[in-house]
């Protein structure tokens, strides 16, 4: 009876996994979300083969161990076996893993040079970590703010100089393939280019203290004619002398 129970939990954890992963439209989890740059594409791309690269030997070692606690089985007073170390199959498995290794590290490290090599950047913004919130600065266009969505346009290469006024945040976007620390007293870079509009969530990932879990993020993906519409209305106001702050005329 036990054993039926084991078996169909198991049955359904994988199943119900598996569905999860491959046709759930809005996942329950928010592990892998759908990639919205080319990045993140490549980043998934990469996952994958990774996966493929390790799990014959997760399934090797665990299938062997499996194999080894039935078959194997001590009764009372067995006599252990007395044999010693298998040269060959040493350097069998020094290799194998070593060649998985060779295998992921050729795609990995392109993506990490893609990362940090960004293309022509279209629209440069500041991000900047506080605890516990995103400041975000538009240079070229004077704009300034916090706790707001990060608005950018599609299909634009956006590049990130992040930093921050205390301690070590991290910008991270998982559908756009970014985590970049933002570190007090240096400046850091990164850069997405979103594929499609939308709003994409992600959340500081370096823990930065109490308010660490509210440090949310979110980034609006709009149209550049949606894009020009708020920069109009979040540009700032030229600031006219009014009678308050125009310097006093001395009286003569
Ligand atoms: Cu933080």
């Amino acid at each position: 009876m036990k054993k039926k129970i084991l078996i169909f939990a198991t049955l359904f954890i994988a199943l119900f996994s598996l569905y999860q992963i491959l046709y759930a439209e809005q996942p329950l989890t928010n592990w892998l979300q759908n990639p919205a740059t080319p990045l993140a594409k490549d980043v998934r791309t990469n996952f994958w083969i990774s996966m493929l690269a390790i799990l014959p030997f997760l399934l090797l070692s665990e299938g062997l161990l499996f194999y080894a606690i039935v078959k194997f089985k001590a009764k009372p007073n067995a006599k252990p076996a007395t044999f010693h170390e298998n040269v060959r199959l040493e350097i069998a498995w020094t290799i194998l893993p070593a060649l998985a290794l060779i295998i992921i590290a050729f795609p990995t490290f392109t993506t990490l040079k893609k990362m940090e090599v960004p293309p022509k950047s279209d629209l440069v913004v500041e991000v900047i970590g506080h605890q516990f919130f995103w400041e975000y600065k538009y240079p070229k266009y004077e704009i300034n703010f916090a706790e707001k969505p990060l608005v950018v346009p599609v299909n634009k290469v956006v590049t990130l100089n992040c930093t921050s006024v205390d301690v070590i945040h991290s910008w991270f976007v998982p559908a756009f393939g970014v985590k970049q620390d933002a570190n007090p007293g240096r400046i850091t870079h990164a850069w997405f280019k979103a594929l499609q509009t939308g709003t994409y969530k992600g959340q500081c990932a370096e823990l930065c203290g109490a308010l660490h879990a509210l440090m949310y993020i979110t980034v609006k993906v709009v149209t550049d004619e949606e894009f020009e519409t708020w920069l109009e209305k979040n540009k700032p106001v030229p600031v006219t002398p009014t009678e308050a702050t125009a310097p006093v005329k001395s009286k003569t």
